[in-house]
Parts: structure tokens; sequence; C-alpha cells
């Protein structure tokens, strides 16, 4: 079976960085995996994709030997089982606040005896390798994402569960969760901090949403190992933001006209 990059990445104890894809593209995705990431994400959760278009787009991620990942609507059997199905080689399982919620999202993952996976087809033979049933269970990376104010209190017990592999914190919705409306505080920082040490404790690799490539590198120094650096549709908008402000200026600085007419 291909090897998961990104899983020995973070098996290795190295950062494993890549980001968020909303946009349902699968020439931007192509475009996106052409760069070299360690991995992309399809953003199922917020973004709008059906399952055919998924399929596409781990098809472009995986040609340019970035690992493809998704995270999904819900922590829901039926939805894992499809999504690895169609070629992700893991899933990030959104708003995990308990361990028995960590233990459905890693059964999902896996083929019995170590879970309940359904051993069927997808396409996952002509890409990953023939003998994908043997090894999935090793090489699919179960990622639970810690982003409640409950969670940060359990992460412990949640990243106990055998079967999950790392968490991801989402700073967003845990800001909300403890009432600060999307604003990041000292009690924020703190959660976060928390959710690494529980990371330490049970040996399992942390993640977490950064905003910046600047962010990234203060969150890797911090020791978070699996980082998105923001998504497709954040970077588009700042580099059109930016190319639209100049072009402005330039409008703005013109002395006087030199077009005929
Ligand atoms: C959050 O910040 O809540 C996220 O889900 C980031 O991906
Ligand atoms: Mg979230």
């Amino acid at each position: 079976m291909r090897l998961n990059t990104a899983k020995k990445l973070l098996r290795d104890g190295k950062p494993a960085v890549g980001l968020w894809i909303n946009m349902p593209s699968v020439v931007g995705a192509e475009a996106l995996a052409s760069v070299g990431w360690d991995w992309l994400t399809l953003d199922v959760e917020h973004g709008c994709m059906d399952y055919e278009t998924q399929q596409n787009l781990f098809i472009a991620i995986g040609a340019n030997g970035t690992v493809p990942l998704a995270r999904i609507p819900e922590n829901d059997t039926a939805v894992i089982k499809r999504t690895l199905d169609a070629g992700a080689y893991g899933v990030v399982v959104p708003m995990v606040c308990t361990a028995e919620e960590a233990k459905r999202a890693a059964d999902a993952c896996r083929y019995p005896p170590h879970g309940v996976r359904s051993a069927g087809g997808g396409r996952w033979r002509y890409w990953a390798g023939t003998d994908y049933m043997d090894y999935a269970n090793d090489e699919i990376l179960c990622i639970v994402m810690i982003e409640h104010v409950d969670a940060v209190a359990r992460a412990e017990e949640i990243l106990a569960v055998e079967g999950v592999d790392a968490c991801f914190i989402g700073p967003s919705d845990l800001s909300w969760s403890m009432g600060l409306r999307g604003k990041r505080d000292e009690r924020h920082a703190e959660a976060i901090q928390r959710v690494l040490e529980a990371g330490k404790k049970t040996g399992k690799p942390a993640g977490i949403h950064c905003m910046s490539p600047e962010e990234v590198g203060q969150r890797m120094e911090q020791g978070f190992q699996f980082l998105a650096c923001q998504n497709d549709a954040a970077f588009m908008m700042t580099g059109v933001n930016a190319a639209f402000r100049a072009v402005n200026a330039a409008r703005a600085a013109l002395k006087q006209p030199v077009f005929a007419g």
C-alpha cells in the first residue's frame, strides 16, 4: 500500500503542514498539490462538495504525491466509510467532545477486528494499491477535532482512545463555545496549551488551524505538529485584494489620462 507520508511525518515527531480546500475545483486542487504541501484537506464540513467532487479532488491531490484528507461534516460511520472509499487517506472529524465520540470515529476508520469499517470496494485499489486492506488500519489517519470547551476538559481521555492518531484544535469554534464570540484571550490560549499538553501525555500529536504562515511557524515552535495554513479561498482573496488595491492606487496616481478618445 502507498505510504501515508503525512502520518509518517507525525509518527516521526515532525510537522505535517497543509491547508484546507473549500472551493470544489479539480484544477485548483491540482494546482495547490503541485506546490508540495504535505497534505491537503477537503473541507466538507464548511465547503460545498458532493461525494463525486470529493473523489475527483482526491485524484487530483494524490497525483502529485500530496496526501489527500477530508474534514467530514459530522462524526458519522457511513460518511467516514464513503470518504475513505473515495480515496481520502484520513479524516478530520469535527466537534468530538467525549471519549465515546472519539471511539466512534476511530472505529469507523478501521476494518474489523479493530473497527467497524465495511470491507467494500472503492477507488483506493487503483491509487493506494491492491494490498490496501492489509495495511489501511495502520496507514489511515483518524484526527479528532477538539473545538469545544467541554472537549478541552476531556482532552486526555479523548486522545487516549486507541485508533485516534492525533487531534486538531478549531480555535474559532473553541472561542464561541467559551462565550468569546470568535475573539481570543488568555483563557483561550490556556485551553489551547492544555490540549497540547494532553497530546504530550498521551503520545498523540496535536494540530491547530492557523491564520497565516507566521502563525504556523509560531505554533510549530509551541509544539504543534499537524498545521493547517488557512484555506484556498482565503489565499485567493488575500492575493486578489492586494492586486485590486495596487491597481486602484495606480489609477489614483495617474496624472493625466493616457487614453485616446
Ligand atoms: C475552527 O476554528 O473552529 C475550525 O474548525 C478551523 O478549521
Ligand atoms: Mg470548527
